[in-house]
């Protein structure tokens, strides 16, 4: 366990004490020390305990014998019982309670001995009579703060997407490579995973002045409150309601920590276990040939690539750190070579003003073309839902004479005319066969009837799939990330009719969306599917694949897996 984690445990310790009324104030006091030194130390005790036993530990500052054995405790177990003994003396209500915003444990300690309150509905209750804004040092503001906590809670429980996390947390990068204290500064945990939701933001930097580090750290704008700080490692909360923290780690050991805290955990401990067979120690602090109880040499610490290789790995990309196969895949250098934006040429999925997007096809056009792409397909919907324009049976002929008027006037990129077809609750198409005959490329979707079984939804989508005119299933799950669950359906039934039709599935790249998911790709791949990566643009600012390759990463693709990194007639059939 880190030094932080064990922080954790003890802090909540020392919150329960005083919520319960623990009569002993220096026993509270002890806890908050330690705290305090834990969170301060950049050598990890656990290290302390490994080298000297507990006796070691009883001479660190602050730790006495009682101490002591708690830590040893959690660096052999990673639990405590103590903690669950506590635990379990409280309300699991009030527990949840101790989390809000703005409520502290001697907030705690008034509404469940004062008020017997055991649940956020009990609160949400008492705050409503007014009874909580009549006592001394609570008032109406902080009531309403004490609201809004349980609003973002409830928020909280589902994670922020990492379209609303990953430009905030290179803002913050760069502002502390501005200040010129830091040799690196780089973003681990799930972001540097690319992950879709992200539960905090991890940042990773060296310094040898770590102190004004952190304090540029906890005064960024984006700081809504300092949760705690330290040498080694401070949390904020920042105002999109996400924590931050930051390590400061020596130079000579960024390796090593990028790799330990870039995860995913079970990455990690797939990795370790690796270095155990070979008697090596894998840490945040660097590779150490020998075992975790007897000090040994450093082998490796300053790269990423030193640490793999030291077991006999080659690099493995963070997208791919999720304990899935890639382990194995770097010991029989057998890893894709994954997909960059760069490699997307085309856009097959995007909407001009003939149905619902904001800018004509010319516009649409021209923004491709400046994006870099050489061919785009205009696929506007065709759809019987409460949508007043769009492609209908008696207005297809207009539609491709503006398709037509469009490819006169825009050079340098090819515009296929194409259509985002609905596929009706029996998996009928909204369009007859005889207009989709007409058409370049034919994208079928998913856009009513949600609900239905999965028997039903999976027939529904075969038909549709078997329907010799169609080109492209959009996004396939449906789902609106946050929003929207994704329909139930066999997927791999649907993989595998895609493949027998010779039919492409999308991974939407729209931050709204990312679907297919990356479970999703990996497994098109296995069965052969093609994977088009499209913007879904709605408007010239919509040409954007980032997230959409992060996904697509993550879910192994490599540039043959994807049909739209090849020119016009490149790998795919046109029948222009
Ligand atoms: P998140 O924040 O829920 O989106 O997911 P992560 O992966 O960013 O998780 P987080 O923030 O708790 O920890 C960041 C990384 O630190 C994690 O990916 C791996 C590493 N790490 C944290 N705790 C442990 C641990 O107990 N053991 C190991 N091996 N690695 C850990
Ligand atoms: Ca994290
Ligand atoms: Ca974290
Ligand atoms: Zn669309």
């Amino acid at each position: 366990m880190t030094n932080a984690e064990i922080a954790q445990v003890f802090a909540r310790i020392s919150d329960l004490l005083e919520i319960r009324g623990e009569e002993n104030p220096f026993r509270v006091r002890a806890y908050v020390r330690a705290t305090a030194f834990l969170e301060n130390t950049s050598h990890s005790v656990c290290k302390t305990y490994e080298e000297g036993g507990v006796r070691a530990l009883e001479e660190l500052p602050g730790i006495g014998k009682d101490l002591a054995g708690k830590i040893a405790e959690l660096c052999e177990t990673g639990k405590l019982t103590y903690l669950k003994e506590i635990e379990k003396k409280f309300p699991p209500g009030l527990l949840t309670i101790m989390e809000i915003e703005g409520i502290g444990p001697k907030k705690t300690k008034v509404l469940w001995q004062k008020f017997k309150v055991k649940s956020v509905v009990d609160l949400k209750k008492l705050a409503r009579s007014g009874k909580l804004q009549k006592l001394k040092g609570w008032g109406e503001k902080t009531v309403q703060n004490i609201l809004k906590g349980i609003d973002v809670q409830k928020q909280m429980a589902g994670r922020l997407s990492i379209s609303e996390v990953l430009p905030l947390a290179e803002e913050i990068v760069d502002a502390l490579k501005k200040t010129k204290l830091c040799e690196h500064v780089e973003i681990a945990g799930s972001l540097r995973r690319r992950k879709e939701t992200i539960g905090d933001i991890d940042i990773l930097a060296t310094s040898r002045k770590p102190e004004a580090v952190m304090e540029v750290f906890c005064s960024l704008p984006h700081v809504a409150r300092v949760t705690n700080t330290g040498n080694t490692k401070s949390t904020v909360f920042l105002k999109i309601g996400i924590d931050a923290d930051l390590r400061v780690v020596e130079p000579d050991v960024f390796g090593a920590a990028l790799q330990y805290f870039t995860g995913s955990k079970n990455h990690n401990v797939h990795v370790r276990k690796i270095g155990v067979r070979n008697g090596i120690t894998i840490s945040e602090y660097g590779v150490f040939e020998g075992s975790a109880l007897r000090k040994g040499t450093l082998i490796a610490a300053h790269t990423e690539e030193e640490v793999y290789k030291t077991v006999g790995l080659s690099y493995i990309e963070p997208e791919l750190r999720e304990d899935c196969g890639e382990v194995e895949a770097a010991q029989q250098k057998k890893l894709p070579i994954l997909i960059t934006e760069d490699d997307i040429k085309g856009d097959l999925h995007c909407h001009s003003d003939f149905s619902d997007g904001t800018a004509s096809m010319i516009e649409m056009a021209k923004a491709a073309k400046e994006a870099g792409l050489k061919y785009i397909a205009i696929t506007d919907h065709a759809s019987p839902m409460g949508m007043v324009k769009g492609i209908k049976e008696n207005n297809i002929a207009q539609y491709l004479k503006n398709i037509e008027e469009a490819r006169k006037k825009v050079a340098g990129i090819d515009i296929l005319a194409g259509a985002e077809v609905d596929i009706l609750a029996d998996g009928k198409l909204y369009l007859p066969d005889d207009v989709l005959k007409k058409l370049d490329w034919v994208v079928v979707s998913i856009h009513s009837h949600f609900k239905q079984s999965r028997s039903t939804m999976t027939k529904r989508i075969l038909r549709a799939l078997q329907n010799p005119h169609v080109n492209l299933f959009a996004h396939p799950t449906a789902r609106i990330l946050g929003r929207r669950p994704e329909i139930e359906c066999d997927m791999d039934a649907i993989l595998k009719e895609a493949k027998k039709q010779k039919k492409y599935l999308e991974l939407n790249a729209s931050p709204e969306r990312l679907d297919l998911s990356d479970v999703h790709c990996k497994r098109a791949k296995e069965l052969g599917v093609k994977i088009c990566i499209n913007s879904d643009a709605h408007s010239v600012q919509g040409f954007d694949y980032r997230y959409g390759v992060f996904q697509a990463r993550r879910g192994w693709l490599e540039k043959k897996d994807v049909v739209n990194t090849e020119g016009v007639g490149g790998g795919f059939k046109w029948h222009l």
